[in-house]
């Protein structure tokens, strides 16, 4: 179970700065930057790897949510050059200047909210979290989205993520019986829609061109266009480099769709899965792979502290 607590947030961080080099990529130049070596090339992690640590150090000081820390943790962490998304930059912008968290990102786009990929990327800590609690960790996944994403379909990617993330450290089910559940969960018509366009390519005898990936689930930096093409890209590789190669090969916002494939590829394979030379490659210092991993243990000891007193 450690080493899946730990493949999780280290899969999402290897599959981010993986992606990050070619972020907004066609298919064809991606693959001219890789080649068939798929070597890391500079292993600096993005802003989804950033908020994803900001998500972790807050549900472990807390030992579980709490909106206005996690809001502090986000700004006290940014760094405006890891390529924040717009919304994501104007709600901690509105926070830091002294709006509540519950209400800053209501304002975006239009009072609509945003439903960019942002809250999903960073969601990997929620979904090892509570992966035994499925109402917890829907309440944590809306509750830590809203911070910068209101909008229905931006919370629901991000719960969509983490339940994803909470099937594979499960380990119970994989393919038909994966979609089944998620199917189940989801609440929002978009993504049981794109739910059912994942069954009908696994029905297919031969293997999804990946155009027809691309256009049909997308690979954009909406939610819904990029959470279900992680889902997809976990669901049909045999492995944690082939899921993310394949996530990173489609282009477009390849260090959130990588992050997301990692994330779920890391918590089902464990950490020991993922290719050596890109978790030596990823980023040290203050906050790098070190204290990623640390994030990861530390959130599997306060679990087992939670389990047993609750008299697991
Ligand atoms: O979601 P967010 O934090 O962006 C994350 C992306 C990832 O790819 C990161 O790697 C980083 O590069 O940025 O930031 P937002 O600005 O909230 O959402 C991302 C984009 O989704 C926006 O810039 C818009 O293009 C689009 N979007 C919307 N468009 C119209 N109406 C999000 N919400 C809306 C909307 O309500
Ligand atoms: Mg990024
Ligand atoms: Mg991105």
């Amino acid at each position: 179970m450690k080493s899946k607590f730990t493949g999780a947030l280290i899969g999402s961080a290897v599959g981010d700065a993986l992606g990050a080099p070619v972020e907004g990529y066609s298919m064809k130049k991606v693959s001219s930057v890789y080649g068939k070596d798929w070597k890391m090339i500079s292993g600096r992690y993005t802003d989804d790897t950033e908020m994803m640590i900001g998500v972790a150090e807050s549900l472990i000081e807390n030992k579980g949510f709490n909106g206005e820390d996690m809001a502090t943790r986000f700004i006290e962490n940014y760094n405006p050059k890891r390529g924040y998304g717009p919304g994501s930059k104007e709600a901690l912008r509105r926070i830091s200047e002294g709006e509540s968290w519950k209400e800053a990102s209501k304002k975006l786009f239009g009072g609509m909210g945003s439903y960019g990929n942002g809250a999903a990327m960073r969601i990997a800590p929620v979904g090892i979290f509570y992966y035994d609690d499925i109402d917890r960790l829907r309440e944590t996944a809306y509750k830590s989205s809203h911070i910068t994403h209101s909008h229905e379909l931006g919370k629901e990617g991000a719960a969509l993520q983490a339940f994803s993330i909470a099937l594979a450290m499960q380990g119970r089910v994989k393919k038909e019986g994966m979609l089944l559940e998620l199917k189940e969960f989801v609440e929002n018509e978009v993504y049981k829609e794109k739910i059912r366009k994942i069954e009908m390519f696994f029905e297919k005898v031969a293997e999804v061109d990946k155009k027809e990936v691309i256009s049909e689930l997308g690979s954009g930096e909406e939610a819904f266009n990029s959470v279900p093409t992680a889902i997809y890209s976990f669901i049909r590789a045999d492995s944690f480099k082939d899921a993310v190669v394949y996530a990173v090969s489609l282009g477009g916002d390849t260090d959130t769709i990588g992050a997301m494939t990692g994330a779920i590829s890391g918590a089902y394979y464990g950490e020991e899965a993922i290719p050596k030379e890109w978790v030596e490659r990823l980023e040290g210092g203050k906050k790098g792979k070190r204290y990623i991993r640390w994030l990861g243990e530390e959130l599997y000891h306060i679990k087992l502290q939670l389990m047993q007193r609750d008299g697991w």
